[in-house]
């Protein structure tokens, strides 16, 4: 008996719409969905692998609950009134701010978390809230905030129609995009070239999108704003600009340019000045070009500015909002900026950390102190600690600190679909379906897409588990003190009439309808193109609802109505970056710095389980470039030590010019010979954990996202 469904892949930005075979329950073939309206049948091996995901044994299928020191299983009832009884006296005691939450990546790509995670932290009520928004795009959350408005009002470089793109620290080709959603950006990429258009990429690495692309510039890791301000400065000097409508600060940002000469920026990015003015002067004379930075300039020391810098160079050269520039998508659903204006100002660093006095961002504290917080004594101090859908003792900053401030705290519960590295530590695991056994939209992601997009995704096999929002409304109850045993109906009953309510409709106009179906229906309703869940349904792949359309000003939420290019609290940053010029020498003493690596077979920490994207070689290695090979005598295929103030591991080299000298680049991720995780597959490829290494105290203070490109580091022959 074997039937075909059509779904969306929830692994990564991308939203490739597969077609999966079943026979029975068990899962025959993954492929490319060639109907899909967006990613008209491209994949990659991640997505590919969804069957060996939803059939690994060691995948978690009923809840855990520590028992001698072991984690046993146990019913989902025990495990809720184990978290009862041992939540409610730590938060009579404590407070609400003892209980701490962390919520991982997965979280961005799952329905269940992206309508009632909200839900469960008002519950908590906490300010002890952390996510992976801190190791990743936090500052560009921030420059979005202040400069139009809205955290998510992040222009997207429109790939399908731009004849240039300067590219910073970003490999669409390995991560198939981000804060950008566009399945098969390679193709996507390559077509700008086919239809005589210019791809320019900056990384220390000459990555596989470099190798695509016209031209590569290595850079210096974490001095990318150095290089923006400089082609700012070039726009200015050379009356190259062309500022689009509606903006206010255009004199402040000329004014803070002056300093940033080519020259000045040479020095510190070791990209010639003469380039930078080339880079500058073909930005400028393209009809239709736009900068796109990603990871590579947002988890760096500058890395609101360099945010923030990206789209005032789109802004002032005219392609801010233009078709083939940096537009405003226009989703179909819970976006806000396409709601009614209710413009105020964008408000961050509301209140800061209790042991480090870290800015808070979109109501959280960076994770790059949550370890100071659990080991810190005093009112506040986090006591029990939630995970969903994270895994921290891999993926962020000084992992070997926070393991084990995790072993301190007094309780730890995790939902999430392995025991892991981190999981493994916990007092109860609850697990959360698959993405086969769940229903799925992009909420998130089709807000950030090259083309305006809607597909939804019914639940395609039964599950063994509850669904997450379920299990995340009983959360909820806990910690509200109403017990174990909530009625979860009734709360979503609750959750549905707020939503309507919101949306300024009656929640019965979704009928029988419960849970995401629900509040998706509501928000469809609501949304721009007055979509209701039927009408996806009957669209299994997807509706398209056409190219990116210009927005301005309609999509501003600023105070003024107006593009703030030079918002106070990022120009207040400025003056650091000023005194680092002159400064950004390149590595006295012959050291290293650090940066990562994204693989197209891996994603973040969590799918080395998988056979199917482990097999072959070793992929945790440490690049090195050959004249520094030579300089420490190590061959291709050595062991080295890297070691920073952290900490040290010990990994092969591989020996390779597409590396700058004086930088190392380890992928994240990695480091699954972790005792008490239950992880076959990836014990058996372990490699290291590269956050042993990342410095927990290296911030961008203004955002205070964890700095993990430019990690000093001491690099010596293991032999
Ligand atoms: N050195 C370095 N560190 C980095 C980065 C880097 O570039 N360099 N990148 C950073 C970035 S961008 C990110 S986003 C973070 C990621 O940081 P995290 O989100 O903490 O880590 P992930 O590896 O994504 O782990 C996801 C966890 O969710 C679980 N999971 C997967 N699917 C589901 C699900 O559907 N439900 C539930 N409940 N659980 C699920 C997995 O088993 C795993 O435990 O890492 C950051 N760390
Ligand atoms: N296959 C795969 N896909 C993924 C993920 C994964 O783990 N695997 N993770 C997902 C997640 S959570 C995210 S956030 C996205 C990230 O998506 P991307 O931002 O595209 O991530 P990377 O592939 O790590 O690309 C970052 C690039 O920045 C370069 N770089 C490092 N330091 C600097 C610097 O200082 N300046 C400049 N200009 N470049 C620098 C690196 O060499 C690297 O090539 O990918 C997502 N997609
Ligand atoms: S590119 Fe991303 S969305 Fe597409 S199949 Fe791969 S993991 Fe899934
Ligand atoms: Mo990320």
């Amino acid at each position: 008996m074997t039937a075909t469904a059509h779904i969306t892949c929830p692994l990564c930005e991308a939203t490739c719409g597969l077609e999966v075979t079943l026979d029975g329950g068990e899962v025959t073939r993954v492929r490319g969905d060639a109907e899909d309206v967006f990613s008209k049948g491209f994949l990659c091996p991640k997505g590919g692998s969804l069957g060996a995901l939803h059939h690994d044994p060691d995948r978690l299928r009923t809840p855990l609950v520590r028992r001698d020191g072991k984690l046993e299983p146990a019913t989902w009832d025990e495990a809720f009134e184990e978290i009862d009884r041992r939540l409610s006296p730590i938060i009579e005691q404590h407070g609400r701010d003892a209980v701490g939450v962390y919520l991982g990546n997965p979280s961005a790509h799952n329905l269940s978390a992206q309508l009632y995670n909200r839900v469960l932290l008002k519950s908590i009520g906490t300010r002890n809230v952390f996510s992976a928004s801190s190791v990743d795009q936090m500052p560009k959350h921030l420059s979005a905030g202040h400069m139009f408005g809205g955290a998510l009002s992040i222009p997207v470089p429109d790939l399908d129609r731009t004849m240039h793109l300067l590219v910073l620290g970003a490999n669409p080709l390995a991560s198939n995009g981000s804060l950008m959603t566009a399945p098969d950006a390679r193709g996507r990429l390559r077509a700008i070239r086919e239809r005589g258009g210019k791809i320019v990429v900056v990384d220390p690495r000459r990555s596989r999108t470099a190798e695509h692309a016209d031209e590569h510039h290595f850079i210096r890791p974490g001095t990318d704003a150095f290089l923006l301000f400089a082609i700012v400065h070039v726009l200015f000097a050379e009356g190259l600009t062309e500022p689009v409508d509606h903006l206010d600060g255009l004199e402040e940002v000329e004014r803070l340019a002056e300093p940033f000469t080519p020259e000045a920026a040479a020095e510190a990015t070791s990209i010639p000045a003469e380039e930078i003015r080339r880079m500058a002067r073909e930005l400028a004379a393209a009809p239709k070009a736009a900068v796109y930075g990603r990871i590579g300039t947002t988890t760096a020391a500058f890395g609101t500015l360099a945010s923030w810098l990206v789209d005032v160079i789109n802004a002032i050269t005219g392609n801010l909002d233009r078709e083939g520039g940096a537009m405003f998508p226009l989703a179909a659903a819970g976006q806000a900026n396409s709601g009614p204006a209710k413009p105020r100002r964008f408000a961050h660093a509301r209140w800061t950390s209790r042991v480090r006095g870290l800015p808070e961002a979109l109501g959280e504290l960076p994770t790059a102190t949550l370890a100071d917080e659990i080991e810190t004594p005093g009112e506040g101090q986090i006591r029990a600690l939630f995970t969903l859908a994270g895994n921290p003792c891999v993926s962020t900053p000084n992992a070997t600190r926070l393991a084990k401030a995790i072993g301190q705290l007094d309780l730890f519960v995790a939902l999430d679909v392995y025991v892991n590295e981190t999981t493994s530590r916990a007092d109860v695991v609850l697990p959360g379906p698959t993405p086969l056994e769940r229903p799925h939209y992009d909420l998130a992601l089709y807000q950030l897409a090259v083309r305006n997009v809607a597909n939804w995704t019914p639940a395609i096999l039964d599950g063994d588990v509850p669904q997450e929002w379920q299990t995340m409304l009983r959360l909820a109850a806990v910690a509200a003190g109403q017990g174990p045993h909530a009625d979860v109906a009734a709360f979503d009953d609750l959750v549905a009439a707020e939503v309507a309510r919101g949306a300024g409709l009656d929640p019965a106009v979704a009928g029988e309808r419960t849970g995401p179906e629900r509040l998706m229906d509501l928000l469809l309703r609501a949304g721009p193109y007055e979509l209701t869940l039927a009408n996806l349904e009957a669209a299994p792949h997807g509706i398209d609802l056409g190219p990116l359309k210009p927005r301005l000003p309609e999509v501003l939420r600023t105070p003024s109505g107006r593009v703030e290019l030079a918002p106070e609290a990022i120009v207040a940053d400025v003056p650091r970056l000023r005194e680092a010029l002159g400064k950004a020498a390149p590595n006295g003493n012959g050291g290293f710095v650090l940066i990562g690596r994204r693989q197209l077979r891996s994603n973040n920490s969590w799918m080395h389980n998988l056979t199917p994207l482990v097999k072959g070689k070793d992929r945790c290695t440490a690049w090195l470039n050959p004249a520094d090979a030579e300089r420490l005598n190590v061959a291709d295929g050595a062991s080295v030590s890297v070691r920073s103030r952290t900490g040290a591991v010990e990994i092969p080299v591989e020996v390779t010019p597409d590396i700058m000298p004086g930088v190392v680049s380890i992928p994240h991720g990695w480091g699954h010979d972790v005792d008490g995780a239950r992880l076959t597959v990836a014990a058996a490829h372990p490699g290291v954990n590269s956050n042993i290494l990342a410095d927990e105290m290296l911030v961008d203070p203004l955002s205070g996202n964890a700095v993990f490109n430019g990690i000093p580091v001491e690099v010596a022959s293991a032999g």
